[in-house]
């Protein structure tokens, strides 16, 4: 797993009323301070999002219906995780590739970000993408 990807299984508490997951931003949490939080849903069969990186902006991915892959490069390896399961979120550090596709009918992906939209935090093609690797801090 590329350095910095992690699963984050949430606090799930069960009762006859049903479950509670809960998530929390703690070093061994989610690692960053949350400060805005988007939906991807109604996303038509086939279609793909992402195809960019972010320089500064870490995330956590959580899938609350439905499933969805995101395949992250870091210039090296692939690799395709599949979201599908409410009670464990992907952590996803700043400065990875992705790709999200897969989406079933009813997906419904919440992301937890680490900052706010900045059109610059973004990294659009892979050529601009392998140059900055050579070049980050
Ligand atoms: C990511 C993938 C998986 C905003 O105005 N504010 C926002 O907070 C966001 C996320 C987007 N936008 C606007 C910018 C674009 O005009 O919404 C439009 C679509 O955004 P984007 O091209 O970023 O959409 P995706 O689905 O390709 O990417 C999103 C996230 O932006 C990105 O962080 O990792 O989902």
């Amino acid at each position: 797993m590329s350095e910095g990807i992690f699963w984050l299984e949430g606090h799930s508490v069960h009762d006859p009323r049903g479950d509670l997951t809960i998530y929390q931003c703690s070093p061994s949490e989610i690692p960053f301070v949350i400060k805005r939080v988007y939906l991807l849903h109604n996303v038509p069969g086939g279609s793909l999002r992402g195809g960019h990186a972010h320089r500064t902006l870490s995330q956590a991915f959580i899938s609350v219906n439905g499933s969805a892959t995101i395949t992250i490069w870091d210039g090296n390896s692939e690799e395709v995780f599949e979201l599908n399961d409410p009670t464990k979120a992907l952590v996803i550090p700043n400065g990875l590739w992705r790709e999200m596709g897969n989406f079933a009918n009813d997906a419904k992906i919440l992301v937890l970000a680490s900052e706010l939209y900045s059109e610059a935090d973004y990294i659009r093609d892979k050529f601009t993408y392998s140059e900055w690797l050579n070049v980050k801090p």
